[in-house]
């Protein structure tokens, strides 16, 4: 049987270890401060609360672990044998009541302007996609195609992820185009998906919202420091679920407003050359560039893809077919399978010069081709 005194220097031991392992990296397993007042009061309350289940660990544990020593048959003592003790139990219900409607006060308090999405400067659409981010900022321009939107693609190349080369700093915490915010702002994010459930998760400003095809999930942020802020999307939603980080790129104003500018310019310029007529090289410089960007992942740079998952484009099917039916599977994908609808996610200058790089490129030669504006009439119906 085990002595007081061993019992004693066993529990110090282990209170030890556990408190030393947990504050050795303290920082690392702890929940994050952020860089809004909303993350600050979530990291307050987590802490509070944290405090406040330690602290009834140790008394119930304590005065379980002393009552047991103290009153162990080996000192001679007799179990009592009454029933209940009305007084106690009214206490232990009571003390617990004021302890919950302590906590819940102030977390409904925080919760309640997390929920509170009005007022917002700027409005920007976040849509989830297998497997990326798509950006829309909303404005009051009446033509949606020259309104600032990308598309947010993970950079980690194929090698990293498979263990072929050494893996980068942010390793699949990286995107070719990150969301953009100015710092100061209160901006309102509308979440929302194309296909199947997502999450938009940035740890930093407390944000985290299920994004729901034909849903609005409603979520803002105030940044208060520039910086990049990285995230991940936080809904299991298919193979590639790990690959569609959240980058968000705060900065002062007067820096956001030269780069919507800029965006801004870019799209407008973008819809005139919808317009115009494209030479082949025009469509085929362009075609590739998306091609490599859009498709490869799955059909492969040099387009035999990997079949029977994803079918070779070369000399065969589709994209040495019917040219209108090569349009519409781009457009509008095959329902079921991994090849989805790229009309929301491409310019129609980008699904024409795609369309007509597949027909041209690998020898499949057939010298057709398909104009932007071709494309923007099939879409809009004009
Ligand atoms: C996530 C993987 C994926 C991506 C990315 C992808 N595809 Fe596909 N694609 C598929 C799959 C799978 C099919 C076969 C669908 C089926 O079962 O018929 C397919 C079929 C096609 C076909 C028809 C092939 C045939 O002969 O049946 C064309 C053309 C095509 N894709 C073009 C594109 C273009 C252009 C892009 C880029 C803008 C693209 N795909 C991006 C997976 C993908
Ligand atoms: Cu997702």
């Amino acid at each position: 049987m085990m002595k007081l005194m061993q019992l004693k220097w066993l529990i110090s031991f282990a209170l030890i270890t556990i408190s030393s392992a947990a504050f050795a990296g303290w920082d690392d397993i702890n929940l994050r401060e952020g860089v809004t007042q909303i993350s600050r009061e979530v990291y307050d309350l987590h802490m509070l609360i944290f405090i406040i289940c330690c602290l009834i660990g140790v008394v119930v544990f304590g005065v379980m672990i002393i009552s047991m020593l103290m009153h162990r048959k080996s000192l001679g003592h007799e179990p009592a044998d009454f029933q209940d003790n009305h007084q106690l139990e009214i206490l232990w219900t009571v003390i617990p009541i004021f302890i919950l409607v302590a906590m819940a006060i102030p977390a409904t308090t925080t919760l309640n302007a997390m929920y509170d999405a009005g007022d917002a400067e700027i409005d920007i659409e976040v849509r989830g996609y297998q497997w990326k981010w798509q950006y829309t900022y909303i404005d009051d321009d009446p033509n949606p195609a020259t309104q600032v939107k990308f598309m947010s693609n993970l950079l980690t190349p194929p090698d990293e992820i498979y263990n072929r080369a050494a893996k980068r700093e942010h390793y699949l915490l990286d995107v070719d185009n990150p969301l953009v915010i100015p710092t100061d702002t209160r901006i309102r994010f509308l979440i929302t998906a194309e296909d199947v459930i997502h999450a938009w998760w940035v740890p930093d400003f407390a944000v985290k919202k299920d994004a729901v095809p034909g849903f609005i999930h409603e979520s803002w942020a105030i940044a208060e420091e520039p910086g990049i802020y990285r995230g991940q999307c936080a809904e299991l939603c298919g193979k590639d679920h790990g690959f569609m980080p959240v980058v968000v790129h705060a900065v002062e104003r007067p820096e956001y407003d030269a780069w919507l500018a800029d965006q801004k310019q870019a799209a407008q310029q973008a819809w005139n050359e919808t317009g115009k007529t494209w030479t082949m090289d025009e469509l085929m410089t362009t075609g590739e560039e998306v091609y490599l960007r859009a498709c490869a992942a799955c059909h492969q740079v040099n387009g035999q893809g990997l079949p029977p998952a994803f079918p070779s484009l070369v000399g065969q099917g589709i994209a040495v077919g019917d040219i209108d039916a090569h349009i519409d599977i781009i457009l509008n994908g095959k329902p079921g399978t991994a090849m989805q609808a790229f009309a929301s996610q491409l310019s129609p200058s980008e699904i024409a010069a795609v369309t007509t790089y597949e027909r041209n490129a690998w020898g499949n030669n057939l010298g057709d081709s398909v104009q932007p504006k071709d494309i923007n009439s099939m879409l809009t119906g004009q």
